[in-house]
């Protein structure tokens, strides 16, 4: 079975997305999700120019050699542009391999080590009260697992901090936002938020928090340790991951588990942090971290080293990347916990697709492959916006991680 076709499709059903769409000759296709938050240009160019002219012609079964071809066969390995569009592809061709088989993905994996997948969603509000109130929302719909954040009393704006009722989008449009960031207060705040939810809820609700790589070893350190009465299941990204072995530091002190990678696109961005067991969770994905191919091997690794997997669910990883995840999150032995946060109408009327979530789980569709498609002609009324995410500024102006 050869490619016969490969399509770019860029396109704005509420926010930007980039897909690839294979055709073969024998009327199977495939999609795969090369979304980049506000780079995507950067993706579908790259996979246009670069990628396209080499997969025409291509026997479609072979998933790990093309996968090689396009890591090893460009040189200049890695970085999230390269790995989104490389992931785009294993996981077209994985859409097509179940269609071909007659079978969902996850039976090609190894078929189903669990009933569903245990996803987490975000409560979030300016205050703690109404956070209480969004929370309550969630266990009401049967979510086991909750992610907390709330404004920080004296700053005008945080990062991560949605209003209840609609969809999660950090990204804005035009040129990024500029917010003002103080350590001090945050590390505060954070602690009685905490209390306020487990006195209101009890020990059972899964609580988790995104620190969005904002502080440093030691203050990581300090929030997981005054946290720990609280017993969260995770906090993630509590700095910046370029330096793994800095994660040594956070681990001297604090049994409040660690959880970091949704920007990773490499094995090689998280080896020392699972082969030293200085994280709990990987939370790598498939659109950034190469596919489902790359990820699998991520999430292999991973088990030798007792981390278990909680993949990046964020509503910039289109509906096609959840599928891919969801397939890959039933399969595996060590899967944690997955992130969910549902799509906007239009992004689901370009994106349809029959994964279902009931009771606290999702559950990928039986449907051959991935159980996902894109609607070329729904997308064409979409047409890209650019769009950025925000930057942060500490209160005398210096520029910060966020
Ligand atoms: O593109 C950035 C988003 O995916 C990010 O803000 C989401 O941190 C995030 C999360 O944990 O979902
Ligand atoms: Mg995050």
């Amino acid at each position: 079975m050869r490619i016969t076709a490969a399509r770019v499709v860029v396109s704005c059903p509420g926010r930007n997305f980039v897909t690839l769409k294979l055709e073969t000759d024998e009327g199977v296709h495939g999609v795969g999700d090369a979304t980049l938050n506000g780079r995507e240009l950067a993706v579908a160019s790259y996979l246009t120019d670069h990628v396209v002219p080499l997969l025409i012609g291509r026997d479609a079964a072979r998933i790990e050699d093309t996968w090689q071809y396009l890591y090893q066969g460009a040189y200049w390995r890695r970085g999230p542009v390269t790995m989104a569009a490389i992931a785009a592809v294993d996981t077209a061709l994985w859409d097509i391999k179940g269609k071909v088989a007659g079978l969902p993905v996850y039976q090609l994996l190894g078929g189903r080590s669990r009933d569903g997948v245990t996803v987490y969603g975000h409560a979030s509000a300016e205050t703690t009260d109404q956070l209480l109130v969004d929370v309550e929302g969630f266990v009401a719909r049967g979510y086991k697992a909750v992610r907390l954040q709330t404004g920080i009393p004296g700053l005008a704006a945080t990062y991560g901090v949605g209003t209840p009722g609609t969809t999660y989008e950090p990204a804005k449009a035009d040129l990024p936002e500029e917010a003002v960031w103080s350590t001090e207060r945050y590390l505060t705040h954070v602690p009685a938020v905490f209390e306020a939810v487990r006195k209101e809820f009890g020990p059972h609700l899964r609580l988790l928090h995104d620190v969005h790589h904002r502080l440093t070893p030691i203050e990581a350190a300090r929030l997981g340790k005054s946290l720990e009465p609280y017993t969260p299941y995770w906090i993630e990204d509590p700095v910046r991951a370029e330096l793994q072995a800095g994660f040594r530091l956070i681990r001297q002190h604090t049994t409040t588990p660690l959880a970091v990678g949704e920007v990773f696109n490499s094995i090689w961005d998280c080896e020392q942090l699972i082969r030293e067991q200085l994280i709990d969770f990987i939370r790598a994905t498939v659109v950034h971290a190469g596919g489902i191919s790359h990820l699998r091997r991520i999430f292999d690794l991973a088990a030798l080293y007792h981390v278990r997997s909680g993949s990046h669910g964020a509503t910039d990883l289109s509906p096609v990347c959840l599928a891919a995840a969801l397939h890959l999150d039933l399969a595996i032995p060590n899967f944690g916990l997955q992130e969910y946060l549902p799509h906007s109408a239009e992004t689901d009327t370009v994106f349809p697709h029959s994964y279902t979530f009931e009771d606290g789980y999702l559950h990928p569709s039986e449907e051959p492959g991935l159980g996902v498609d894109l609607d070329e002609e729904a997308a064409a009324a979409y047409p890209y916006r650019p769009a950025y995410l925000p930057v942060n500024r500490l209160e005398d102006g210096t520029m910060h991680s966020w």
